[in-house]
Parts: structure tokens; C-alpha cells; sequence
């Protein structure tokens, strides 16, 4: 494997991912450093497929079980056919959301066991971990009111307030217990004040 970087930029909803991924994009950009940028669920063609079943609300009911394995799938797909690639091939690779949203939505908001969350993780990632993980923190209730300003929820979108908070709870414990990778960034901030706590950590990420 070549000493290129990955990545992971995690948040609740309404964080500002899709706008900080902007500023990220420009960072690197500035500093004529290649990145490839992804997302989960999807990346590729097939698994971006896979993206729209889980994200389409629909009748049917779909258990936590399937709607975890999904998102394994996916992931393995996006793993062989896009992130390891390009990582051996020596280009820094960001990916919007990764592993830590599964243990947090599936197992924090589903309730699904941890420990299966991590059988499936060595499962399908043999050993991968992200070098960096910024997670944009937003309280649940300022979150919220900024999504449903954009508009039609998705099938995640449409949950009630406690699913978020223990979502949010795991982000946090994870944190906590990864602290060596991850990156706590308050997003209950005025933007330009996001983008200087992106700044510094990339900053000493880059140099480190
Ligand atoms: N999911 C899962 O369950 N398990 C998994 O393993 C994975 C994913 C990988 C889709 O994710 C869903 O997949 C997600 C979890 C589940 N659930 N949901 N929903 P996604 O990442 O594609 O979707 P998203 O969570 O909606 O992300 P997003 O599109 O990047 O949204 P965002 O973080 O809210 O970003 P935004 O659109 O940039 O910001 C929202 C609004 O807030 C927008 O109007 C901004 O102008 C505003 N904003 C942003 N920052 C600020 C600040 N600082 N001040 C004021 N206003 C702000």
C-alpha cells in the first residue's frame, strides 16, 4: 500500500457535510494534492444503485438486518472497484460517510448490536481503517430544522428525534474511543468558523 491518505468526513443531518466538502475540495485543490472524492452509501455505479433502495421511502417493510447488510454490500463494492485503487495507486481518497455512520445509525439509531457491526467491518474491510475522521457535530434539534428546510425527506430523514440522539450518542462514544483518528468539529458555528476548524485540522493532518 502506497502512504496515501483516507479519509472520512461523518456528521448528523443538517451538519453542513455537503457544504464543508466544498471548502475540502478547495483546501486540497490550493495545495495541488489529488483527491478523489466519494460518498456511502454508493461511489460506484452499482453500489449508488444500491444507494436508492435504501434511501427511497417505500411501504414495504425493511428489517434492520437487510437494511444493515446493505450498506456492507455496498461498501464492499465501493472498497474493490473505487477506494482501494486509488489508494494504492498513491491518491488521497475522501469518502462522505463510512463505517462510523453504520455503527451510529444502524447501531445507535436501529439498536442493532455493535459487536455484529464489527464482525461485518473485518468481514468486508480486512483491517482498513480511516486515517482521518472529521465529524461534524450539530445539536439534534438545530440539525433537524436545517434539513427539513431542504425540503422531501429520505427514508433516514423521516425518523423521530430519539433514533437521532442515539445516533448521535455512538458518533460521540466513537470519538471518544478513536480518538487518534477522529476530529470533533463544533458546526453549531457560524461557517466561516467550520471552515477555520477544518482548516487547522487538515492543516495538522497534512504536516503531521
Ligand atoms: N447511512 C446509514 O444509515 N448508514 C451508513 O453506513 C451510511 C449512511 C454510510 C444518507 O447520507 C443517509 O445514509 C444518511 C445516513 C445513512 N441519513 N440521512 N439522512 P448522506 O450523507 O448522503 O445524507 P445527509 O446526511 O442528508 O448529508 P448531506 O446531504 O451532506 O446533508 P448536510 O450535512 O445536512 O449538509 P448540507 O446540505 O451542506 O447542510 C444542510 C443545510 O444547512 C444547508 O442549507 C446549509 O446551507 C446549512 N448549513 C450548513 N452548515 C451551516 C452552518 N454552520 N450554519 C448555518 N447553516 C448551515
Amino acid at each position: 500500500m502506497s502512504d496515501a491518505k483516507f479519509i472520512t468526513l461523518e456528521g448528523m443531518e443538517g451538519a453542513g457535510k455537503t457544504t464543508c466538502l466544498e471548502f475540502i475540495r478547495t483546501y486540497f485543490s490550493q495545495r495541488e494534492t489529488p483527491l478523489l472524492i466519494t460518498r456511502e452509501p454508493g461511489g460506484t455505479p452499482f453500489a449508488e444503485e444500491i444507494r436508492s433502495i435504501l434511501l427511497s421511502p417505500r411501504d414495504e417493510p425493511v428489517s434492520d438486518g437487510v437494511e444493515l447488510l446493505l450498506m456492507f454490500a455496498a461498501r464492499a463494492q465501493h472498497l474493490e472497484q473505487k477506494i482501494l485503487p486509488a489508494l494504492q495507486a498513491g491518491q488521497w481518497v475522501l469518502s462522505d460517510r463510512f463505517t462510523d455512520a453504520t455503527y451510529a445509525y444502524q447501531g445507535g439509531g436501529r439498536g442493532i448490536d455493535l459487536a455484529e457491526i464489527e464482525h461485518l467491518e473485518r468481514l468486508v474491510q480486512k483491517g482498513l481503517q480511516p486515517d482521518l475522521t472529521l465529524y461534524l457535530d450539530v445539536p439534534i434539534d438545530v440539525g433537524l430544522a436545517r434539513a427539513r428546510g431542504r425540503g422531501e425527506l429520505d427514508r433516514f430523514e423521516q425518523q423521530e428525534v430519539d433514533f437521532f440522539e442515539r445516533t448521535r450518542d455512538v458518533y460521540l462514544q466513537r470519538a471518544k474511543e478513536h480518538a487518534s483518528r477522529f476530529v470533533v468539529i463544533d458546526a453549531n458555528q457560524p461557517l466561516a468558523d467550520v471552515y477555520e476548524a477544518i482548516s487547522l485540522a487538515l492543516d495538522a493532518f497534512v504536516t503531521a
